[in-house]
């Protein structure tokens, strides 16, 4: 990680005030995000926020640093495009259940099965939000929305499953009420090497209000942590049953289910990249890429 030059501080990173509901479980996943970045001192001009649509793709209008908003389901595309060609850049993605594993489904197998580095948050509401509650890839089945007015009757996806799968190599789960969690899964996702992601319930408080209250001790519910002590971190089968637990015993462990250290694509294609260099006189990597295209004609 490069060193600052100097101490960033919230003030510098805080930008529009976010335009959520009174009480949305994303507010606090912002304030989390400005602690961690804050706490590892990552140089401001260094960070970078990508986002698709939904109330939680807002998120980088309300920080200031570079970013964009992108489109629905398409973050992870380009934010991979921007973690190939500026390693040092720390890139993060922010997003919603919809965005992330509805119509950017797909987009998520790939960027966590290429293992890009980069660090992306999930913000699980069961629902869509921005679009005024429609029924989500994550809705339960029975619960009622404008596109299911008699209930759901889908199977739920489950996104710890799902990224197991899909080969992220750093998976972690946390609840958006339960900060001091938050901010240490959010700093070891952002210190991974690799594909991190950290689903992140967080209340809708505006259409599926008490969501999560099952695991909120404060709501009555039980907020149960994954031992790590008793678990080996980079076995998938583990993970793949903590998993499971989340559907039969809901709502499940909290905490990191895998932590695996394989190469990522960033130095994987930097490898072919100085090889490739070296037996072409040593172009720059647009010569090389020109040249590559020349050779497509
Ligand atoms: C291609 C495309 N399809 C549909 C939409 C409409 N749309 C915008 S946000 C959204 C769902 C957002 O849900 P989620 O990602 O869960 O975010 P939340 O608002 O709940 O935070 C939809 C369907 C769109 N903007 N673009
Ligand atoms: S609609 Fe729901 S997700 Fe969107 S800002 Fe309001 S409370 Fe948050
Ligand atoms: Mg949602």
């Amino acid at each position: 990680m490069t060193v600052p030059a100097e101490k960033l501080t919230k003030k510098q990173l805080k930008a529009d005030h976010p335009t959520w509901c009174p009480g949305c479980g994303d507010f606090a996943v912002l304030a989390s995000f400005f602690n961690v970045v804050q706490k590892l001192g990552i140089p401001h001009e260094k960070i970078v926020c990508v986002a698709g649509i939904g109330c939680s793709s807002r998120f980088p209008y309300f920080v200031n640093t570079h970013g964009i908003h992108f489109i629905h389901g398409r973050a992870l595309p380009l934010a991979t495009g921007i973690s190939l060609s500026r390693p040092d850049l720390h890139v993060f993605v922010f997003g919603g259940d919809g965005d992330g594993f509805s119509i950017g489904g797909n987009h998520l197998n790939h960027a966590a099965r290429k293992n890009v580095n980069l660090s992306y948050v999930v913000m699980d509401n069961q629902v869509y939000g921005l679009t005024k509650n429609q029924t989500s890839p994550t809705t339960p089945i029975g619960r009622r929305s404008k596109t299911d007015p008699r209930g759901s009757v889908d199977r739920p996806i489950n996104p710890m499953a799902q990224l197991v799968a899909s080969g992220a190599s750093f998976i972690a789960r946390t609840h958006a009420a339960q900060v001091k969690h938050m901010n240490e899964m959010f700093e070891r996702a952002i210190l991974h090497p690799g594909f991190a992601v950290v689903e992140t319930l967080s209340e809708c408080t505006m259409f599926f209000p008490g969501a999560f209250d099952s695991g909120n001790p404060r709501k009555g519910g039980a907020f149960d942590l994954v031992d790590e002590t008793k678990r080996n971190m980079e076995c998938t089968a583990e993970a793949m049953q903590l998993a499971e637990e989340t559907e039969i015993m809901p709502p499940g462990k909290f905490g990191v289910y895998l932590e695996s250290r394989r190469p990522t694509k960033n130095e994987l294609e930097n490898e072919w990249l100085k090889d490739a260099q070296a037996e072409a006189a040593n172009l720059k990597p647009r010569d090389l890429l020109r040249q590559k295209f020349a050779s497509m004609r």
